[in-house]
């Protein structure tokens, strides 16, 4: 495409990917690219058992071994009191283990070398002697009374329970339940899935014994978050870390926690005083850093005869392995999952969640959704259509019959959420016609009658995004406001420092994007500085689809306060009083007389001349700010998928999928697009392919991207997209998020999909992944395997 046919835009709109230049030239930046002088590799000796005692370590031969410069253990690591580390959950996690093993590839010792190869060679020679013991590996034997007790590490524990929690008005809601004259109830498995960006973990730590700083480049979703942790773990000086996460190759909440491997690299090199590398390979990170979901829902819902539906009831085991990892906001150990009642107008709902440790990797992450989302829209949506499936209506009439109206918006749901706008049925119907829903059910029976068996699945989602009010939320004592700094220099090109990182969302783009749209400043000529904490502001970090409702309001409101700056400038140069000016996008001119008018770039080289400006006023047009978000931002969908399914072999085809998204006001349509196409793909995975099983004994089985199964486009139709825009009342541009929608909604319309196909032989619901194997166990009337 040449420049003209897509020429920058003077604010949002679509535009090419500004960090594209160099990712498409081979020219990104990862931490696995990252070469210091005289920097040594570490890697992991791992478990091979689930849940074992150690007995006893010997490390000679591999401290024997020519190139090794260290073996450090769970022994070594107590000497320093680092061998446990806090969680984001003020759970603990073993560093290193010390006692014992609680789940297979946990971290056992690290080896740093001069390289990689010497490294995992040295890894053989370690003598771990093992005492195996029984293994959790199934939440619902967890709490099984004489069940093994996996955390005897903390004091007066006899149980694996980690937390109940409730939200929702529970006696309302058994009221309504006992008056309802329909009453469906089923088990619904959200099985363990992972995250998997393209890059796995990693970390380059680098200890300057002489001035005392410590540089940490890691694959991480949130600098400034993990630099405080540092600081208050290692006690090192908060002022003497640097965190830089420089081109992440994904992180999909996979890499917002702090892992054992990033310690290591920083125990490692002031160890031996050099730098140290720890880059995980793909078996490990598949097996050992953070999976996402394993909730087991019993959900409930009440209704009319005629399909008003009148209150949710859900009771939920987390299984959250063996260390409790999750990150999300401290008041909430579900995460958002309360938001469960999705985008329908009920009566009342209540919910109660217990937290478990199992024999698996911890973790628990926000993959993709903020904050278990995801889980609650799957259960909501599944929900429903057994509710059709039941009272033998269509699910988009029962939905469209229950969906919140537009003049219900700001609605407070039974569990306390404040959704700031909508229009819902709007965006399902604009769905329905896309699809022209009435054709594809009239082909669907008369393809029927040829024994042939197409499925049309509806999910319909809104999501809470944009973490968040800081009354309401912090993570590790933490609040959730983000801080943003503008730079414009003499000549009118400028700089802006975020707090958030991109790992493949396009900020350097959208957030130039926003500063234009404010200042009519080219996107071309504004520098967007992220990912290094010496040169940002604070911040929490991107997850949960928050940069854009938070750091782009900061954004936003930053160019705003530089606008306002401008204008006094603009008074003193043009002998004008400031009321009698007025902008237009990149200039400010004299009311009434237009020709009387300064650039933002001619204001900017005022600012910094030697005119006069009022008394008070100063110079420049630099500006800072911290933006504490007022309420979360609620982006909504219609989705549509139809299938082709084979009863015979199970094999399905997603023949087509309908997705009308609303994120508000888009700042750049294109990414958009693309976050879209992206989360789709996600969700065949999830609702298809993926599965992280173990067998009895705690082994994993899915330990490589052989078993453990990544979508492709060979999965994926053509996506047809859709948009409807309602802007959200309190943030400045209107922008909601919607890195995670995608995700959020389609793994139900998928399911959904492929059991409305399998309808004629009486299956209500099967268990994701929907396997050629599980749909056709479904399709015998068999019980499927997860
Ligand atoms: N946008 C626009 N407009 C609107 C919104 C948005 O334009 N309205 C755009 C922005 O700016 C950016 C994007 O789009 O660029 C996104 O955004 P958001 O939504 O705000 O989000 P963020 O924060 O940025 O991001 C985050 C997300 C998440 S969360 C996830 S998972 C995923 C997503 O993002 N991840 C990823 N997407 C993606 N992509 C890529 N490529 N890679 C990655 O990794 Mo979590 O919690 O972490 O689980």
């Amino acid at each position: 495409m040449t420049v003209t046919e897509n020429p920058t835009p003077m604010g949002f709109g679509r535009m090419h990917r500004k960090e594209d230049a160099r990712f498409v030239r081979g020219r990104g930046n990862y931490v696995d690219d990252i070469q210091l002088p005289g920097m040594l590799h570490g890697s992991f000796l791992r478990s091979p058992y689930a849940h074992a005692k150690i007995v006893s370590i010997d490390t000679s031969a591999a401290e024997a071994l020519p190139g090794v410069k260290a073996v450090i253990t769970g022994k070594t690591l107590e000497t320093l009191n680092l061998a446990w580390m806090p969680t984001l959950s003020y759970d603990t996690q073993a560093v290193l283990a010390t006692d014992k093993v609680r789940f297979q590839n946990q971290e056992v010792a690290f080896v740093v070398a001069e390289n990689h190869y010497i490294a995992r060679d040295a890894l053989e020679l370690i003598e771990v002697d093992y005492e195996p013991l029984p293994v959790v590996a199934d939440a619902k034997q967890a709490l099984a009374p004489g069940a093994p007790v996996i955390r005897d590490d903390k004091e007066g524990k006899t149980d694996n329970h980690i937390f109940d929690w409730s939200a929702g008005d529970a006696e309302k809601t058994a009221q309504v339940f006992a008056e309802s004259e329909v009453v469906v109830t089923e088990d619904v498995l959200y099985p363990r899935v992972h995250p998997s960006p393209l890059e796995t973990c990693g970390a380059v730590a680098d200890f300057d014994k002489v001035t005392g700083k410590l540089t940490i480049y890691s694959t991480t979703q949130a600098p400034h978050a993990h630099r405080t942790v540092y600081a208050l773990v290692a006690g090192l000086p908060e002022h003497k870390i640097r965190v830089v996460s420089p081109d992440i190759g994904g992180g999909f909440g996979g890499k917002v926690g702090i892992y054992p491997g990033y310690v290591l690299a920083i125990v490692g090199s002031i160890v031996t005083g050099k730098p140290v590398k720890w880059m995980e390979d793909r078996n490990e990170h598949l097996t050992a850093t953070a999976f996402a979901r394993d909730y087991h829902m019993h959900g409930e819902i009440a209704a009319t005869k005629d399909g008003k539906i009148r209150a949710l009831r859900v009771k939920v085991l987390a299984d959250h392995g063996a260390f409790n990892g999750t990150a999300q906001p401290t008041k909430f150990p579900a995460g958002f999952f309360h938001i469960f009642t999705g985008s329908y107008d009920l009566e009342a709902a209540s919910c109660d969640v217990t937290g478990v440790y199992t024999n698996k990797a911890p973790g628990g992450v926000a993959y993709a959704c903020s904050f278990r989302i995801t889980e609650a829209v799957y259960l909501v949506e599944r929900m429903i259509d057994m509710l059709a499936f039941e009272l033998k209506m269509d699910p988009a009439e029962l939905r469209m019959k229950n969906l919140l109206k537009p003049e219900q918006f700001p609605y407070t749901t039974p569990t306390g959420w404040e959704y700031d706008s909508g229009d819902y049925p709007k965006a399902l119907k604009l769905a329905m016609d896309m699809v022209e829903y009435d054709k594809l059910r009239a082909e669907q029976a008369e393809k029927l009658q040829r024994g042939e068996y197409m499925g049309i699945g509806i999910s319909f989602f809104t999501e809470g995004v944009g973490a968040g009010p800081r009354k309401h939320m912090d993570i590790l004592g933490l609040g959730m406001a983000d801080g943003a700094e503008l730079r414009v220099h003499p000549t009118g090109k400028a700089v802006l420092r975020l707090s958030v990182q991109t790992q493949g969302q396009g900020h350097e783009t959208t957030f130039a994007q926003i500063v234009a749209e404010e200042l009519g400043i080219s996107p071309d000529d504004i520098e967007v500085v992220h990912g290094d904490t010496d040169q940002t502001p604070f911040g929490l970090g991107t997850y949960g689809s928050r940069s854009t409702p938070v750091s782009g309001a900061a954004t936003a409101i930053v160019a705003r306060k530089v606008r306002d700056r401008a204008r006094i400038v603009a008074s003193a140069m043009l002998e004008v009083s400031p009321d009698d000016l007025e902008w237009e996008k990149g200039k400010f001119f004299v009311k009434g007389d237009p020709d009387q008018a300064r650039t933002i770039q001619e204001i900017a080289m005022a600012a910094h001349s030697s005119l006069e400006l009022p008394e008070g006023v100063e110079g420049h047009l630099d500006a800072t700010t911290v933006y504490n978000p007022p309420n979360l931002t609620y982006p909504f969908g219609a989705y549509i998928c139809v299938v082709d399914v084979d009863p015979a072999t199970g094999q399905v085809k997603v023949r087509r999928f309908i997705a009308v998204d609303d994120c508000g006001v888009r700042i750049n349509p294109m990414i958009v697009e693309g976050q879209v196409h992206g989360g789709l793909a996600d969700g065949i995975g999830m609702a298809l392919m993926q599965l992280m099983a173990f067998d009895e004994d705690g082994n994993h089985l899915g330990a490589s991207l052989m078993d453990y199964l990544l979508p492709t486009s060979l999965e994926c139709p053509s996506w047809e997209l859709g948009e409807t825009v309602t802007p959200s009342p309190h943030h400045p541009i209107g922008a909601k998020g919607v890195g995670e929608s995608a995700t959020v909604g389609s793994p139900a319309a998928v399911v959904n999909a492929v059991l409305d196909a399998l309808k004629p032989f009486g299956v209500r619901h099967a268990d994701m992944p929907l396997t050629p194997s599980n749909v056709w166990r479904a399709a015998q009337g068999r019980p499927i395997r997860t």
